[in-house]
């Protein structure tokens, strides 16, 4: 009874969502669940294209207005002069760190900080999703918010959300944040 009163909720803004116009980024470590949240978010059929980039593993996937460009940060410091193009422009970023993972915190916070210190995305708001709390071991906001130093960055909206893609905790709250940030002329 309960599940069917979230599900309804979460199948609001899921349908919200893709009425949007909006251009998203996706990115984390790999492993952190980027996949696993888009298949949340979608529900349904969506188009997936991978971009031919060699040794960079770019996808967009879209759904009617929507679009999100997702790839695995981090690593291969050859393929960073790429980043700013996949993001310029965009209504948002979204960087998803797996919070159970503590050994890849200072890596996910480099990579992080590496993207958003570009010149050409300041002012773009950065919604941190903060995934796999449903893992005894998980970081909770407060720690990931440390661990990444979010308080650190100026001059963007920055929001930071504890989530589970595994078990869709948290994920309508995202889609929210997400509809709020897209320049949807029915806002
Ligand atoms: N426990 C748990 N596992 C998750 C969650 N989200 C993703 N995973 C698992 O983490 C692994 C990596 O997920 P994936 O979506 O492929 O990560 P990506 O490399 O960022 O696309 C997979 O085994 C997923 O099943 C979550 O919320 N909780
Ligand atoms: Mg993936």
């Amino acid at each position: 009874m309960f599940k069917a009163f979230v599900d309804s909720i979460l199948n609001f803004f899921r349908s919200l969502f893709w009425k949007q116009e909006m251009e998203l980024t996706l990115v984390g470590l790999q492993g952190s669940g980027k996949t696993t949240l888009v298949n949340v978010i979608s529900y349904g059929s969506f188009i997936e294209d991978t971009i031919p980039t060699i040794g960079f593993n770019m996808k967009k996937v879209t759904k009617g207005n929507v679009t999100i460009k997702l790839w695995d940060i981090g690593g291969q410091p050859r393929f960073r002069g790429m980043w700013e193009r996949y993001c310029r422009g965009v209504n948002a970023i979204v960087f998803v760190i797996d919070a159970a993972d503590k050994e890849k915190f200072e890596q996910s916070k480099q990579a992080l900080h590496d993207l958003i210190n570009k010149p050409p995305l300041a002012n773009i708001p950065l919604l941190v999703v903060a995934n796999k709390n449903d893992l005894p071991n998980a970081a909770g906001t407060d720690e990931i918010i440390q661990v990444l130093d979010l308080r650190s960055i100026e001059g963007r909206e920055v929001c930071c959300y504890s989530i589970s893609a595994k078990n869709s905790v948290n994920i309508d709250i995202t889609l929210e944040w997400l509809v709020k940030h897209s320049s949807s002329i029915s806002k």
